[in-house]
């Protein structure tokens, strides 16, 4: 569902994007879903890295954790729920524009409770806070009404392709059910569930973001497409992320800007595309791009260098 006309320029459509607010309600308090350069760095977000575990193997993704390492799947540090409650007490005194308070890693936040006990226990006790989460989507038709009860409003589901053939290649194996599943089977279990997701978040009135990565000779014909099937779902606005070659797609190129470019303007035909992405750390803490107060909150020297995660 696009709300240009199918004629516009993708570039223009992009542009006007960016100059107004999308999201009237979070424009200046959130800034994944603030539109204009003036809205994304107002407010600032709090990633709790709770959630070490995933359920799905994608190609480009290695987690790990350590204290030198900036490239995706790497966190510093994994927080229980009762330490992500004391920590964002600590940032609310620490971070002067805290407004957001994130989970989105390093694995994903609903292959396991954590992620969910932390919002209830931080929506329970800072309302004004708002909450949100960033997943593979897998069990978001399952999880999504306790997320909604949690407090979560602004959602992020990481949607690489809609096609089973392509997703086998991304994500070659998935935990579903306590069995393994794999290739095209685990793509079209993946992509079903994503989808039936997004609606329902849709449909309980979160506003919902996907992340798109951006996969040179592997997704890069595909963007207008995933685009266009998210929008139909619910979600309201796209952020195509350019891969970082690792692990088992480590021989691949990062895509070209001309690539970026295109893969935008195809997105750009059905939804808002958000184009401030800072690639932030599961542990990431300031305004993605501008403010860093990870040494500030946890008294030590790693500084978090833009790097992937959900986001
Ligand atoms: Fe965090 Fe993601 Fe929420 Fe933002 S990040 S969980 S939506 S509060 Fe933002 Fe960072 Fe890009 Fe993500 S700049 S990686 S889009
Ligand atoms: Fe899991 Fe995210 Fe890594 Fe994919 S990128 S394997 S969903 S942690």
């Amino acid at each position: 569902m696009s709300e240009q006309p199918s004629s516009a320029c993708p570039a223009h459509v992009m542009r006007a994007a960016a100059t107004k607010p999308a999201f009237p309600d979070l424009e200046g308090k959130h800034p994944c879903f603030s539109t204009t350069a003036e809205g994304h760095v107002k407010a600032a977000r709090l990633h709790l890295p709770v959630s070490p575990a995933c359920n799905i193997a994608c190609a480009f993704c290695r987690r790990d954790f350590n204290r030198v390492e900036q490239r995706p799947g790497v966190a510093a540090r994994l927080l229980s729920p009762d330490e992500a409650v004391a920590t964002t007490e600590r940032a609310l005194r620490i971070v002067p524009n805290l407004a957001v308070v994130g989970i989105a890693g390093p694995g994903d936040p609903l292959a396991s409770d954590h992620a969910i006990e932390t919002f209830a226990r931080i929506n329970a006790r800072w309302p004004e806070l708002t909450l949100c989460v960033s997943t593979n989507g897998l069990m978001l038709p399952e999880r999504i009404d306790e997320l909604a009860a949690a407090g979560v409003t602004t959602l992020t589901v990481t949607v690489n392709s809609v096609d089973p053939k392509i997703q086998a290649v991304i994500t070659p194996k998935i935990a579903w059910k306590r069995k393994r599943v794999n290739d095209e089977e685990a793509g079209r279990r993946l992509i079903d569930n994503q989808l039936a997701g997004i609606a329902r978040a849709a449909s309980l009135g979160l506003t919902i973001k996907i992340n798109t990565v951006l996969i040179p000779s592997i997704n890069d014909h595909h963007i207008g497409e995933v685009a266009e099937t998210v929008a139909k779902a619910g979600a309201r606005m796209i952020n195509v992320i350019p891969l970082i070659p690792e692990h088992r797609l480590a021989h691949l190129k990062e895509p070209s800007f001309i690539e970026r470019h295109k893969a935008r303007a195809a997105a750009a035909k059905h939804l808002k595309v958000f184009t401030h992405c800072n690639r932030c750390r599961a542990d990431a803490v300031g305004v993605p791009g501008l403010t860093d107060f990870t040494r500030d909150l946890y008294g030590d020297d790693i500084r978090a260098e833009p790097t992937f995660s959900h986001g």
